[in-house]
Order: structure tokens, then sequence, then C-alpha cells
């Protein structure tokens, strides 16, 4: 059967790099990017785009219908710090629009989902330092809460209804083509942009604060990975923990500083300071790596490498 993607929140951080590196696998019109609000110019003319509220299920269930959409890829999503603001808001967002891609694939309208989760799923009581796969999750946010049913909804329609949903807890993603919006770990991709416009940034989080991370092309790398990987191999069902690196913001400080010698970074924790808190320090991966063979590339020196050359002059 002919591969026809769909991608809901493609204009997002994530969404948009999904977008194009998927595009560019299996060509632009395979791929039809959605969003409920239009994006960067050169991702809505590289291929299909579609205006499209990704809680709305009978505007999703026609465009897959004249799509003949086989697989969705859900990232529209409030993500921790904004989830916090609108509660109500974020668990309708996160989860009717999980419930919309479930029930058409119980129905067998599409084949195969991605849904992401993240390491908001955690709570103060998780271990944290390699958190395993396995272990408390008393998540203590709005958004983990969500994610962590979504997880459990995720696992249920694959057990009863044999439904194909593919999961990775995402850490905080680092990328320089979309910026995030709304989530705790924003900080870590702001700190780049202040450091070659400013020299100086401030930091919502205290100097210490260690948060797992990752590098944008590991991530795409991971999702695809994992949805190219055969269904049999897949043993985790509600969402696996995917790990690249860990590091403070002192440390990202540091690694900016051996570019820029003059980067001064200040701290001003904020009320994101308790949602960090609340979430591990370093992600034990190993189910990734033994299912579907995960490694990941790009550590903090790759990193930040990256991000200052492609967004620097
Ligand atoms: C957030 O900070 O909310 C997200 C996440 C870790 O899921 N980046």
């Amino acid at each position: 059967m002919k591969k026809s993607i769909l991608i809901l929140g493609a204009c997002g951080q994530i969404g948009t790099e999904l977008t194009y590196a998927l595009r560019e696998k299996y060509g632009s019109d395979t791929v039809i990017a959605s969003d409920i609000r239009e994006g960067k110019e050169d991702l809505m003319n590289s291929g299909p785009f579609e205006l499209l509220d990704a809680t709305d299920f009978n505007a999703l269930e026609e465009l897959i219908a004249y799509y003949e959409i086989n697989e969705v890829y859900l990232m529209a999503a409030m993500l921790s710090a904004t989830a916090e603001k609108f509660p109500m808001r974020a668990w309708n967002l996160n989860m009717n629009s999980l419930f919309n891609v479930l029930v058409l694939a119980k129905e067998k309208k599409i084949d195969k989902i991605f849904w992401p989760s993240s390491i908001a799923v955690f709570g103060p009581n998780t271990p944290k330092n390699s958190t395993p796969q396995n272990t408390i999750m008393e998540p203590s946010t709005v958004y983990g809460i969500s994610k962590q049913s979504g997880e459990r909804w995720c696992n249920y329609y694959h057990t009863k209804f044999g439904v194909d949903v593919r999961s990775v807890r995402y850490p905080g993603l680092i990328s320089w083509k979309t910026m995030p919006g709304g989530g705790t770990t924003d900080y870590a991709v702001e700190i780049y942009h202040k450091a070659l416009s400013e020299k100086s940034y401030t930091c919502f989080l205290k100097e210490d604060t260690r948060l797992p991370m990752m590098f944008m092309d590991d991530a795409i790398r991971a999702t695809l990975l994992l949805m190219e990987s055969d269904s049999a191999a897949i043993k985790v069902r509600s969402s696996y923990n995917l790990a690249a690196m860990s590091f403070s913001p002192n440390e990202i400080a540091t690694s900016i500083k051996n570019h820029i010698p003059d980067f001064e970074i200040f701290y001003k924790p904020d009320f994101r300071q308790d949602i960090a808190d609340s979430w591990p320090n370093s992600i034990d991966d190993k189910e990734a790596r033994r299912d579907w063979g995960w490694e990941a590339e790009f550590n903090l020196e790759r990193t930040t490498e990256k991000m200052l050359s492609n967004l620097g002059p």
C-alpha cells in the first residue's frame, strides 16, 4: 500500500523538523503537514499543508479519508510551563487529540501512530539518576499527568485492540530551526540565541539544575528509527525512555564560553524551577537500545558547535 503520512502540529519545534525529514525520506507529496495555525513559509511550501485542529474528530477523519492517510505523527501538545497556566486547555488538547487518533486506528482508518511522551511522566518520588524505564511515576505537573495518562491509553489500545502506536519519552530538545514554546527545558535553546545576540542570558532555572537533554537531529533519528522498526521488536507500548546527555545551566554556559569567552549567565529562577526539580537528572534508555538499536550521537560539545554555527553570523 502507498505510504501517506499526516503530521499534526507540524509547525511546532519537533513537527517542523519531522516534516522536513519525512519529506526528504518519502517525498514531499507523501507527507501532509497540518497545524491549527500557519508556520514557516518554507515548511508550508515544501509540500501539502492543511489548517487543522487535532481535537476536531470529524475534521481529522475527513482529512485522513481525503489523503488516504495510513500513518499519523501527533505532535500537537501544550508543554509543561504553559500547561501549568491553562490546566484544562492542556488536558483537553493533549488527551482529546490522542483519543482521536487512537479511535481512528482502532476503526482501522489508520495503521500506525507516533505519539510523543516526555521525561515529565516522572515526578519527585522517581529515582533521579539513570531513571529506569519502569519505576515510580507520580508526575506533579499538569503536562506530566497528561503524558502519563496518554502512555496508559496507548498501552491499552495496543493490548486490547492491536493498535500499532509507538512512543518515546523525549528529554528537553535543542534545535536551531524552530523555537520551542512553553516548555521548562526551553532555556537550553534561548541561551544560544541570547549568547549570540547579547552575550548574556538570564536563566529561569538555578545554575545546578541538571536535566536530560537531546539535540534535535538525534530526536528525529530516534523517531524515524522507532517508526521503521519491525512491530514485533517493539516491546514497550507505553513509551520508551530515550537519552543522549544531561547538563545544568552552568555546564551549558561553560560550553558556550569555550566559543564566546565574554558570554555571561545570570540566574533568576521562576515557577519553572519547581517543574524542573520534579524531573530526573538523567535517564537509562537500555530498552530502546536493546529493542530497536537506539544510540545517541550528539553530546553537549557537539550540540553547542552545531547551535552556534547554524544560528551565528
Ligand atoms: C518541556 O519542557 O515541557 C518539554 C518536555 C521535557 O517534554 N520540553
